[in-house]
């Protein structure tokens, strides 16, 4: 049988790429820079598969072009608001994204953002590697205790819950959540957190809050200046979800203005731009999107995208199918 003709847009893991140039007729973007609009409308037109991931923009243009010969999208990453999935399911393309693999390393990259804003551990890094260290003293560099403090989630997916596990369960935190949808009550004590009926209780209650909803639609400039004026001045924002869920700007002016404390994120609205005025703020923790960057967890997300073209190419049901 003749193999389906794939296109992988970066360069993944060595052993995922192996196994799809094993099973497809598979070409890789060697460059591993992030194709433009023209490169990918040509590579829907060209190809049975793409495999895209947060650095493609899929908007519905792409997929009003005559001739498509893309079946499936197979994207490398569990958010998928880069793709329009309305668009691409009225042209019979079925999408399939990567949910499960990368819950704990997403969330453990929350808690490292948490910590080092609170500990205000970049900053001591800085000092001490600029020289400009002069010794132990009692008042230097005070952050804020993070043990027994209180968490605001907001989003309770599987991510969502895994922070919630590891505030409540490893740092005695008492963890609060707003989500679209009514979570029983039993089900989040599992996870050690408790939900609240709006996003600005949960604001209004928290040390830190941390963001675990998808980006796009309804979610764009969810945090937005009212919302920010609603968490406490000594409190923390931690974004590893995506960065139009923040107003930038608003940010920027609410950490200028003293109104949070702080913020620790890895996803922003125009990446890999980032406002300079966040660049220069030292209560600021700064990361380039790392959030599933382990290898164990690249590789397990490659291997699902596999799963799922091999599903659907041999006429099963794509196991993660979102369109
Ligand atoms: C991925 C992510 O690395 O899966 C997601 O939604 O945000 C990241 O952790 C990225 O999307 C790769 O496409």
């Amino acid at each position: 049988m003749k193999k389906a003709r794939i296109l992988v847009t970066r360069r993944w893991p060595q052993v995922v790429e192996s196994v799809l140039a094993e099973r497809f007729d598979a070409e890789f973007n060697v460059s591993d820079r992030p194709m433009d609009q023209a490169a990918l409308a040509d590579a829907l037109a060209r190809y049975d598969a793409v495999l895209p991931t947060v650095s493609d923009r899929l908007p519905a243009a792409l997929f009003e072009q005559d001739a498509l010969s893309v079946r499936i999208i197979g994207n490398y990453g569990v958010g998928y608001n880069h793709i329009d999935i309305a668009a691409a399911s009225a042209r019979g393309i079925a999408v399939t994204n990567t949910p499960g693999v990368l819950t704990d390393c997403t969330a453990d990259l929350a808690m490292t953002l948490l910590l080092q804003v609170a500990r205000r551990a970049g900053e001591g890094e800085r000092e001490l590697r600029a020289g400009g260290w002069t010794g132990w003293r009692p008042t230097h560099m005070i952050g804020t205790k993070v043990t027994g403090k209180t968490l605001g989630i907001i989003g309770f997916g599987r991510i969502g819950k895994a922070m919630a596990r590891r505030c409540h369960f490893g740092f005695d935190m008492d963890v609060v959540f707003h989500n679209r949808s009514r979570v029983d009550p039993a089900e989040a004590a599992r996870h050690g957190a408790r939900q609240l009926y709006t996003v600005e209780e949960v604001l209004a209650a928290s040390d830190f809050v941390s963001l675990h909803c998808p980006g796009g639609g309804e979610n764009v400039g969810l945090i937005d200046a009212r919302r920010l004026q609603a968490m406490k001045p000594s409190a923390f924002l931690i974004n590893t979800a995506r960065g139009d869920v923040v107003d930038e700007a608003a940010l920027v002016r609410a950490l200028a203005d003293g109104r949070i404390a702080g913020a620790g994120l890895d996803v922003y609205a125009a990446e890999p731009q980032v406002p300079e005025a966040l660049r220069q703020m030292e209560n600021v923790v700064l990361l380039p999107h790392l959030g599933s960057a382990t290898a164990e967890t690249r590789t397990a997300m490659g291997m699902k995208v596999v799963d799922n073209i091999t599903a659907f190419f041999e006429g099963r049901d794509p196991p993660d199918r979102v369109a």
